[in-house]
Formats: C-alpha cells, sequence, structure tokens
C-alpha cells in the first residue's frame, strides 16, 4: 500500500476536486450536507438536469441497495455518490455502467496499492480479507424523453472500522490501514469510471468490459449459490456474456442469470 495517505480536511472545498472534472462527461460536481439518497435525488432531477453531473453527501437517511436492501454509513466517513449520465452507447449497452463504475473503482483501487475484485453484479471486494465488501453500487435507468442512467456508489473509507462494527462482511480502506480522505478517493474514482465508460462507448465496448470484468472477477471459477428473483441455482460461475450475465452450470446445462445474489462455495481447484 502506498504510504502517501491522507487525512480528511473537512476544509476542503470542492473546487479542489473540480479539476478532476477536465476531460470527464461530467461538467459539475454537487455537495449536499445530508439527504435521503443521493440515486433518489438524481433519479428525480434525471428530466430537468440535462448534463452529466456528479451529487456527492455527508450523510444519506435512506441510502438504498439492491431489492429495497439498506447501505448503511455513518456521516461524513465514507464516500456516498451517485452520477447523473446520459447514455451516449446502444441501449443494450446500458446494464454494463454498474461493470464500467465496478472496473473503474478496482483500477482505482489497485494505483493506491489495494487489491480488489468485483463480486458479480455490483460489489467490490478485497480477495486477501476473504472477499469483504468495501464498496456497492446501485444503477437505475431513468426513461424519459431523454434516457438518463444514475449509478450511485457507497465506498468505505474510515467506517467500520472493525469486524464489529457495521454490516456482517463489510470492509474500509481504514480496516485495510489506508487513511486516504474521500475527495482523494472520489476524484480518482471519477478518472478511472470515465476511462471505462470511453471503452463501453466504443464499437467493441462491450467485449473489452467483458474482458476485463473476467481478470478481475471474484465470481468467475467458483461453485456458487446464485438466488434470482424466483429460483436458486447452485452450479460452476464459469462466464459472462456481453450483456453482464453471469454463466452458471449447474451439473446438466449452462443457465444465463441476468440479476442476483452470489454467495461463493469453493474455488475450483
Ligand atoms: C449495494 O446493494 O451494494 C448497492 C449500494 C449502493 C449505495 C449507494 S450510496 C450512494 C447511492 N445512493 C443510494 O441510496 N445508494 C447508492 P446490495 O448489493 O443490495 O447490497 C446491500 C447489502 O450490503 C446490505 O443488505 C448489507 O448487507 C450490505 N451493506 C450495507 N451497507 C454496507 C456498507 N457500508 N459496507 C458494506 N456492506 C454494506
Amino acid at each position: 500500500m502506498k504510504s502517501n495517505s491522507h487525512t480528511e480536511n473537512k476544509n476542503i472545498p470542492l473546487k479542489k476536486i473540480e479539476k478532476c472534472l477536465k476531460g470527464t462527461r461530467f461538467n459539475e460536481i454537487k455537495r449536499i450536507e445530508e439527504t435521503g439518497s443521493t440515486n433518489a435525488d438524481l433519479v428525480l432531477r434525471a428530466s430537468e438536469a440535462p448534463d452529466d453531473i456528479v451529487l456527492v453527501t455527508d450523510h444519506q437517511t435512506d441510502g438504498k441497495g439492491r431489492l429495497g436492501r439498506v447501505w448503511e454509513s455513518p456521516k461524513g466517513l465514507n464516500l456516498l455518490c451517485s452520477f447523473l449520465l446520459t447514455p451516449k452507447w446502444a441501449k443494450d449497452k446500458n446494464p454494463l455502467v454498474t461493470s464500467a463504475l465496478a472496473l473503474g473503482v478496482v483500477d482505482y483501487l489497485s494505483t493506491i496499492g489495494v487489491s480488489a475484485l468485483v463480486k458479480w453484479p455490483n460489489d467490490i471486494v478485497i480477495p486477501e480479507r476473504d472477499n469483504k465488501k468495501i464498496s456497492g453500487i446501485l444503477a437505475e435507468q431513468v426513461e424519459g424523453e431523454v434516457e438518463r442512467i444514475v449509478v450511485g456508489i457507497g465506498f468505505n473509507i474510515s467506517w467500520p472500522t472493525s469486524s464489529q462494527e457495521g454490516p456482517l462482511d463489510a470492509i474500509s480502506l481504514k480496516m485495510l490501514g489506508a487513511t486516504f480522505d474521500r475527495w482523494t478517493v472520489l476524484a480518482g474514482i471519477i478518472e478511472n469510471f470515465e476511462k471505462q465508460l470511453k471503452l463501453l462507448e466504443e464499437l467493441n465496448g462491450a467485449a473489452l468490459l467483458r474482458r476485463s470484468l473476467i481478470a478481475h472477477s471474484a465470481t468467475i471459477g467458483n461453485q456458487v449459490r446464485v438466488e434470482t428473483a424466483n429460483n436458486i441455482i447452485v452450479g460452476f460461475a464459469k462466464d459472462l456474456t456481453e450483456e453482464g450475465f453471469l454463466v452458471v452450470n449447474d451439473g446438466n446445462q449452462d443457465l444465463q442469470v441476468n440479476a442476483g445474489d452470489v454467495v461463493n462455495l469453493r474455488k475450483k481447484i
């Protein structure tokens, strides 16, 4: 891990990190002290805010995970932000925005010496710590005259500080011995997210992301148990499709899963 750590400076004006927007599709970062959910805020604003923007908050009172689950984070300790995007790619690539952000986060973490993987479909986990979860991503499509995508990320920086604190299996940069401030992490994630979105825009973008996701997957190559909305599949996680589906072989056939929760049972030797 790199030694040039930073401690949080509550007075850092957003202006300082606005520099990191240069060359990206985002032309504004808004910061609010408290809100229900940054995703919900941007979904509401999607029709009236024509630009691609970043919304960051110090605290969420109704932080959302998938399927009505809760994203927990005490005030001021972690990164909580959402991106409002206008897709510049074919509609069938929209689900890959989650992958683009996940890969951007993994790439950023590698620049600060933290090795992380993507647990399908939306978690960033730390393989050296039993695949504990450092970050979760939630993407929502907003239909309208112009289609928009809101993608939010919760990233644990200074909380939890131990495995007794916070959700089961959560980990933070602090628990890994790194004390980076939220703004440094946000700037790094924006830069790397933009690189992945540019790849997604390429004609073969879905293939490029698939290759990278497989190379950075905490899921592929494992015996898994996948809970979908109406099914439980136990089998070998063998592949990802260019649409971002997980391919599981249950011993009889290959099954494609587009959404679900995965538990790793054991790694294939
Ligand atoms: C997610 O859902 O992981 C998506 C989380 C997205 C949160 C961001 S914060 C900014 C933006 N605004 C929002 O309202 N949401 C987004 P899911 O895969 O369903 O995982 C949720 C589960 O993760 C919970 O049920 C807990 O088990 C666990 N969890 C909750 N808070 C956590 C944390 N801080 N660290 C690690 N795990 C957590």
